[in-house]
């Protein structure tokens, strides 16, 4: 099922071919058709079916990030002023945030907002052990690209989800780590065209000594989640969003969840704010791999979801299938059986998402702890431990995996930074790459331009070649 944004364009043009065909034109007014058809077809072929990377797959994929905007570079740690994340999150129009600096950046309590559409923060062009963020981040925009960055907020200060977005479209996070929250780890729900991929969703923290240790709400209208990895929370391995829409879930892997993994999904959401009001949750979960841990209590082990609804009437559409659920071959073979409770419908079939690179659930498992997360150029501390514990079953910290505070685990470990490679024209693609790829290191206005006509900016292809495609890395 394609969403009908990205047809738009496709319908514009053929109306007009259908006009220009029945209706003989003068010349020059076929000429102004041609014209308008060229640039619908560009605008076409720029903003909406190039993909925001090479990997990037899904509902989000299209979102066109800080494309063809400025350049703003990070060059300091600091919490606010000239050079810092916040200044370059807050400032208006396309850009694309590129990094001079590691290390972790301390919020000093005050959430990082994205208010200004476009933006696209290439956390991969840190040098070092890359960005750290010790602080929320708020997805108040439309059009946000976001890759290899840790969000790891200080639970204590306030209720905070380490990634929260709601009421926005085309959103795509990638190779993101979040963790350390006081209510969910990474919430993104009610927006419209939402991929979430190659992330790393861990140890959902709590408000004081008890409360909410969740992973996230997620739900969104044209949704597609794959390949991240959901480890040491409570509950909420996701929560569905109610009324959350069309929603596709594969090739995840779930660790050691405490008392609950996934729920959710009623059909509608109480005093839901969105126009048009989205009435239904329809939900494929397929090709995913559960593992329990030694927090998981043993009577909700071979849980793949307990679905749920308020009253008659109200529960979501789930198809669920191939899912892998270590421990329990009965439930692998027949995945119904780890669907619990009967406030849903059985979907016979999956709705007709945009497709993926699916994997079976083991080799995504497999696939999973190799890339999931920051894990470009390496991964921290905290990353390699929770990967080495999802592959061992095992659990090193607060109560059997689950923990309190970040001090449980020894906070924010020290991210090394390095030189920077020399930029001379600052417009964030290094000399030494300018002279390989015929650019001029001595202009910066060629960072915005596309040498190969492709549709990426050359901006735009040197950070994307800095790192793997994760998707093409297992398929070859
Ligand atoms: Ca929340
Ligand atoms: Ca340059
Ligand atoms: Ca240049
Ligand atoms: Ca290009």
């Amino acid at each position: 099922m394609r969403a009908t944004n990205y047809l738009q364009s496709a319908d514009v043009m053929s109306e007009s071919a259908s006009i220009s065909a029945r209706t003989p034109m003068p010349t020059l007014c076929y000429s102004f058709f041609a014209v308008v058809l060229a640039i619908a077809s560009t605008e076409s072929a720029f903003s909406r079916e190039l993909p925001a990377f090479p990997g990037a797959e899904g509902y989000g994929a299209a979102a066109r990030g800080g494309r063809g905007g400025r350049v703003i570079a990070v060059t300091n740690l600091h919490e606010s002023g000239p050079g810092s994340l916040r200044a370059a999150i807050e400032a208006k129009g396309p850009r694309i945030v590129v990094f001079r600096v590691a290390g972790t950046i301390d919020s000093k309590g005050k959430r990082f907002s994205i208010k200004n559409d476009n933006i696209t923060i290439a956390g991969q062009t840190a040098p070092g052990d890359g960005i750290c963020l010790k602080g929320d981040l708020a997805l108040n925009a439309n059009d946000v690209v976001i890759r290899y960055i840790r969000v790891r907020p200080d639970p204590v200060s306030r209720e905070v989800d380490a990634i929260f977005g709601r009421y926005k479209k085309n959103i795509i996070l990638d190779h993101v780590s979040t963790s350390w929250s006081s209510d969910e780890v990474l919430s993104v729900y009610h927006n419209e065209y939402v991929t979430i991929q190659w992330c790393l969703i861990s140890e959902a923290c709590a408000k004081g000594d008890s409360g909410h240790r969740f992973g996230g709400i997620w739900g969104n209208n044209f949704g597609t989640y794959h390949h991240n990895l959901i480890a040491h929370n409570d509950s909420r391995n996701p929560r569905w969003a109610s009324g959350c829409g069309y929603n596709d879930y594969r090739n995840n892997v779930i660790y050691n969840w405490g008392y609950e993994s996934c729920y959710g999904g009623e059909a509608r959401q109480k005093g839901d704010r969105r126009n048009p009001l989205i009435e239904h949750s329809t939900i494929n979960m397929l090709a995913n791999y559960y593992k329990p841990g030694p927090a998981t209590r043993s009577e909700v082990k071979d849980h793949v979801a307990k679905p749920s609804s308020r009253c008659e009437g109200d529960s979501g559409s789930w198809h669920v299938a191939r899912n892998h659920v270590h421990g329990f071959p009965k439930v692998t073979t027949d995945n119904w059986l780890g669907v619990k409770g009967n406030r849903f419908k059985r979907l016979t079939e999956p709705w007709d998402a945009m497709p993926i690179k699916q994997q079976s659930a083991e080799e995504a498992y497999e696939a999973v702890l190799v890339h999931a997360g920051c894990s470009f150029p390496n991964r921290d501390s905290i990353d390699a431990r929770i990967v080495e514990e999802v592959r061992t079953g095992t659990a090193t910290f607060g109560a059997s995996g689950i923990i309190t505070t970040p001090n449980d685990v020894g906070g924010w470990p020290k991210l090394k930074s390095a030189e920077p490679p020399a930029d001379t024209d600052e417009d964030g693609m290094p000399d030494d790459w300018e002279k390989a790829h015929d650019l001029n290191p001595d202009d910066a206005s060629d960072a915005t331009e596309d040498r190969d006509d492709d549709g990426y900016t050359n901006i735009e292809e040197y950070v994307n070649g800095l790192v793997t495609d994760a998707a093409s890395a297992f398929s070859q």
